[in-house]
């Protein structure tokens, strides 16, 4: 079994220390947490399987959420300082109603260290908050996370929210999390989606031309 594999039965089993182990080995061989992430997200999508199945509860899909927030703090200091310039500005946040953050924090760690600005704002975050947001900060993109069928809703009245506001052509908007897909795209009328980080950064990237230069 690859590291990455065991990675992934380590949260599947919620076992804290083998995880961690695992994380320090894999960091140790690769400066690029890129496989790290997708273990970990394949890890969670099994916690959430089992916990359809009524095999996990409510408080194994937090220890799993705990224990991945661990492997974040070691893969962390990886990610910092890898970049001095200004690449772009991204607005984030999960949309109302939704709760689910961990996906959009390593969006905002991955960004970060490839030298975007990042504006944060939280979970549960109602579509006017976005709007004054943008009238803030002036970002290129927004980005709208989302775990929750339920979300598409509030996903799409943000979108909604900006277009009335007259703010729409001034930003992007892609949608990111396990909710999302390409209708979902069209339904709210977002630009992009995707359900993963790195193809949401190459995205980004083409929107605010960061060459990576
Ligand atoms: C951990 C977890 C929780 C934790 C969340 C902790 C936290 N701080 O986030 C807790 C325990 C709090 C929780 C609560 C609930 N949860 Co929950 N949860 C999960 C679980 C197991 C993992 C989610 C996760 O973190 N995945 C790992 C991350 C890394 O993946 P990701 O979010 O997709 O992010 C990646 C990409 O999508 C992308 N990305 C994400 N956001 C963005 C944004 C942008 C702009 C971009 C570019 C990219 C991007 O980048 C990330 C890295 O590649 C999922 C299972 C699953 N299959 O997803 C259920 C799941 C999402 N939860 C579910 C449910 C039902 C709930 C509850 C309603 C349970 C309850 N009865 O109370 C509540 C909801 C509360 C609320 N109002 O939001 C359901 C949703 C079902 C549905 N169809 O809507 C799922 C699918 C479980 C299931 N199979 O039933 N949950």
């Amino acid at each position: 079994m690859s590291e990455a594999d065991q990675l992934t039965e380590a949260i599947v089993e919620l076992n804290e220390a083998e995880a961690y182990k695992i994380t320090e080995e894999m960091l140790a061989k690769t400066a690029d947490p890129v496989e790290i992430f997708a273990a970990c997200r394949k890890g969670m999508t099994r916690v959430g399987d089992l916990f359809e199945q009524k095999e996990y509860f409510l408080s194994e899909l937090i220890m799993a959420s705990t224990v991945f927030k661990g492997i974040m703090e070691l893969v962390k200091p990886r990610l910092q300082g890898a970049s001095a310039k200004t690449a772009g500005t991204l607005l984030i946040g999960t949309v109302k109603g939704d709760i689910h953050d961990i996906g959009k924090n390593i969006v905002i760690s991955v960004l970060e260290a490839n030298g975007y600005q990042v504006i944060d704002l939280g979970v549960d975050v109602p579509p006017e908050k976005f709007v004054e947001a943008i009238k803030e900060h002036t970002p290129q993109v927004v980005g709208l996370s989302a775990l929750l069928t339920d979300a598409y809703g509030p996903m799409k009245l943000t979108v909604d929210a900006i277009e009335e506001s007259g703010l729409r052509d001034r930003v992007k908007v892609i949608l990111g999390g396990g909710a999302v897909s390409d209708k979902v795209k069209e339904y709210t009328g977002a630009d992009a989606w995707t359900t993963d980080v790195a193809t949401g950064q190459k995205i980004i990237a083409k929107w605010v031309g960061d060459t990576g230069a």
